[in-house]
């Protein structure tokens, strides 16, 4: 048995000598550094700390390698008692502190001064951020405040993690829903200090609706606190987030952060993306673990199977006229070149969803119809879908503003498939549903497509080919009347738009009504154009941040936000973001000095209950000079003829640029498309103002 007595300097096994880095880490502050030297006089062993408040230091004691001391540290003059055993060149153990009534025993560890050495534990922060890296986390973007200090100090000591800064947690969470769409997975989180977390929370349900890959980490103080409504409580953040997220854990102990960061991207990243919601209290920050962390691969998204791939084919076979619905699960799943395949190899048309769907197929495709609803778009597609015998439905969610609130003839047969499960007969009763990725599905009927040779005899009805082509040409010469009036239709800055920019621009619309401004225009790029807001949600103020989050995602592409005046007075303050990173992206305003630029929907509380102007028109602003104000150069646009030489010299310019355009309350014109259809006796229904289900599906 080896023995162990009370030994004096020189007689210890391991050298112990010397200066020491060391690290004390209490539950409820953050690390405190200092060093440590071990000092012989004589046959005394003396410790001496250098601490921030000062020098202190006590006699020693060493038994083996066990050493004992007390001495005063900080300002508190009363000794502490330390306890640690040398390991070769390092030094681990633990130091009761005791300040007043408040007593906590608090690890110790310290590197020998020079040598490379590595305490085998680090803390909890550090062991999230590696695991955010490991996990394809690129970006956090955040908003700071109180001790989320304990987790931002960890991502700047990484350096594998870009971090950025919003004016607000709203748009900082914004940010990393545009990053993230365009990426079609987590590829960065959002962080705020718990007070800020519910102003993040309308990002965390928009992801929830709009199937949008999210990590929202919030930082709190220590779970000890708990009890006592302390500042700033945060005790009732985790259950007023949990119905509005996908995943969220509160994590308390530092051992879980490793598998909590890894659910966190796993859940958001996978199946029907949406949000994870980390809680993270404090202590957990600074407690020390050794547990690993791994890297994180995604796993394969999944495939139909072979029966529903068979089924698939012998519907399509079996009917007359079928159509595909096509919407922004087709981008999500990164599947427009399988859905171009398919398009071409069958010659089924394809009808997409109004907004989410724009651009699954170039606008100029033969074969694109169009959508159901209209919404800033040529109408064909509902009579094509109505004519229809089979939909086959990809990436298609049938919302209310894709379906005309599902009061379209739905044909007898319906395939749709969906990643999700519990997608499938949500609304109606599919005739075959498949659980697939929209990707891996359309490869799968194109495999089989080819493999067995066969070209489908459906290639479109010519009267069909022949109608779209009609719907379209009638559709540009109408659009081409928008242009060049005064005072300037937003149809017009699409136009011009459309012609001015180049291939593969990233367009992020807000949702004043602008939306469908914008989208009354063609794209004649084969690659579509990116369109990464999603558009169930559909909140104001949303447009400016998603489109720097997607700038940053996709940093050699063009990226134009667009939205209206009212919008911008959620979002503006990002100019200054823009302004500060020198990020080019175009911010175009449409300020027709008021919200909802019809007056249109003001008849929802019923006829003649409330004047059309109530909380609807704004304060005149000169939104250019504030633009201006917050560095981002730019112009106003009053007369049509300024448009198109405004636009080209911000897509010149080398930073971001801002305009303004002028236009009027009597230039929204959303009938154009079809959107609701207004002639009486139908049965089209069209958004808000319904109050019954009656004339939906299922009928
Ligand atoms: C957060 C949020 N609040 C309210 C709405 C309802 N809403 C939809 S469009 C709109 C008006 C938007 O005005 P503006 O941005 O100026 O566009 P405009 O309709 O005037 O072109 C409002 C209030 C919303 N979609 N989101
Ligand atoms: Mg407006």
């Amino acid at each position: 048995m080896e023995e162990h007595s009370m030994t004096t300097a020189g007689e210890t096994t391991p050298p112990i000598d010397g200066e020491w880095e060391y690290t004390l880490r209490p539950r409820t502050q953050p690390p405190q550094k200092g060093v440590l030297s071990l000092v012989h006089e004589g046959a005394a062993l003396t410790a001496r700390l250098r601490h921030p408040d000062g020098v202190s230091s006590g006699a020693a004691t060493v038994n083996g390698s066990n050493l004992t001391w007390s001495c005063p540290i900080g300002n508190n003059p009363a000794p502490m008692r330390f306890e640690a055993v040398v390991e070769g060149d390092l030094l681990l153990g633990h130091v009761d502190l005791a300040f007043g009534a408040f007593s906590e025993r608090a690890p110790l560890e310290a590197v020998r001064t020079g040598s490379d050495a590595r305490v085998p534990f680090r803390e909890g922060s550090v062991a999230l951020v590696e695991t955010l890296a490991a996990s394809g986390i690129e970006y956090v973007f955040g908003y700071t405040g109180g001790v989320s200090t304990s987790l931002e100090r960890s991502i700047v000591g990484h350096g594998g993690i870009k971090d950025f800064n919003a004016r607000g947690e709203l748009s900082a969470a914004w940010m990393s829903y545009g990053y993230n769409r365009m990426k079609r997975r987590a590829a960065s989180a959002a962080l705020t200090w718990c007070v800020g977390a519910l102003h993040a929370s309308p990002v965390v349900y928009a992801s929830k609706l709009d199937s949008t890959p999210l990590v929202l980490m919030l930082m709190e103080s220590a779970a000890a606190w708990d009890m006592r409504d302390i500042l700033q409580d945060a005790t009732e953040l985790y259950p007023a987030l949990k119905p509005l997220s996908k995943y969220i854990k509160r994590v308390v102990d530092g051992e879980d952060l490793p598998l909590a960061a890894r659910q966190a991207v796993l859940a958001a990243s996978t199946g029907k993306f949406g949000p994870a919601v980390l809680d993270l209290t404090q202590g957990a920050m600074y407690q020390r673990t050794t547990v690993r962390t791994e890297p994180l691969a995604l796993p394969e998204p999944p495939a139909a199977g072979e029966a529903s791939v068979r089924r698939t084919l012998e519907m399509i076979e079996a009917a007359e006229r079928p159509v595909i619905l096509a919407g922004a699960g087709i981008h999500l799943a990164d599947a427009t070149g399988e859905l171009r395949r398919f398009v071409d190899t069958t010659g089924i048309p394809v009808v997409t969803s109004g907004a989410g769907g724009r651009t699954v197929l170039p606008d100029d495709h033969p074969l694109n119809a169009g959508d159901m609803s209209g919404w800033g778009y040529f109408g064909t597609g509902t009579k094509v879908a109505e004519e229809a015998d089979l939909w086959i439905a990809v990436g298609f969610s049938f919302s209310q503003t894709a379906t005309l609130s599902w009061s379209l003839a739905k044909p007898a047969s319906v395939v749709h498939v969906d990643v999700e499960q519990s997608q499938l007969g949500r609304i109606f009763q599919p005739t075959l549903g498949v659980v697939a990725d929209a990707k891996m599905y359309l490869g799968q009927l194109n495999s089989s497509l080819q493999a067995s040779g066969a070209r489908s005899r459906h290639r479109a009805h010519a009267s069909q080919v022949v109608e779209i082509a009609a719907a379209k040409d009638s559709y540009a010469a109408t659009l081409a009347s928008f242009v060049g009036t005064d005072p300037i239709m937003p149809a017009a800055v699409g136009q011009i738009l459309t012609e001015e920019v180049p291939a593969g621009t990233v367009f992020v619309n807000d949702e004043g009504f602008p939306v469908p401004g914008m989208m009354y225009r063609e794209s004649k790029y084969p690659d579509g154009f990116a369109a990464p807001l999603g558009f169930h949600y559909a909140a104001l103020g949303s447009s400016l941040p998603v489109a720097i989050g997607a700038k940053l995602a996709a940093p050699d592409r063009l990226v134009v936000s667009l939205g209206g005046d009212a919008g911008f007075y959620y979002d503006c303050g990002e100019l200054s973001v823009l302004a500060e990173r020198q990020l080019k992206v175009v911010t175009i305003v449409l300020n027709n000095g008021g919200l909802y630029g019809g007056r249109r929907g003001r008849e929802h509380g019923g006829p003649g209950s409330i004047p059309a102007k109530h909380w609807t028109d704004l304060p005149e602003t000169d939104y250019t000079a504030v633009a201006a104000g917050m560095g981002v150069p730019g112009e106003r646009v009053e007369k049509s003829e300024q448009l198109a030489p405004a636009i080209r010299r911000a897509i010149e310019a080398d930073g971001p640029y801002f305009i303004e355009v002028l236009t009027a309350a009597s230039t929204m014109h959303l009938h154009l498309a079809g959107w609701p259809d207004p002639s009486p006796g139908t049965r089209r229904k069209g958004g808000h103002g319904d109050l019954t289900v009656d004339g939906s599906w299922p009928n």
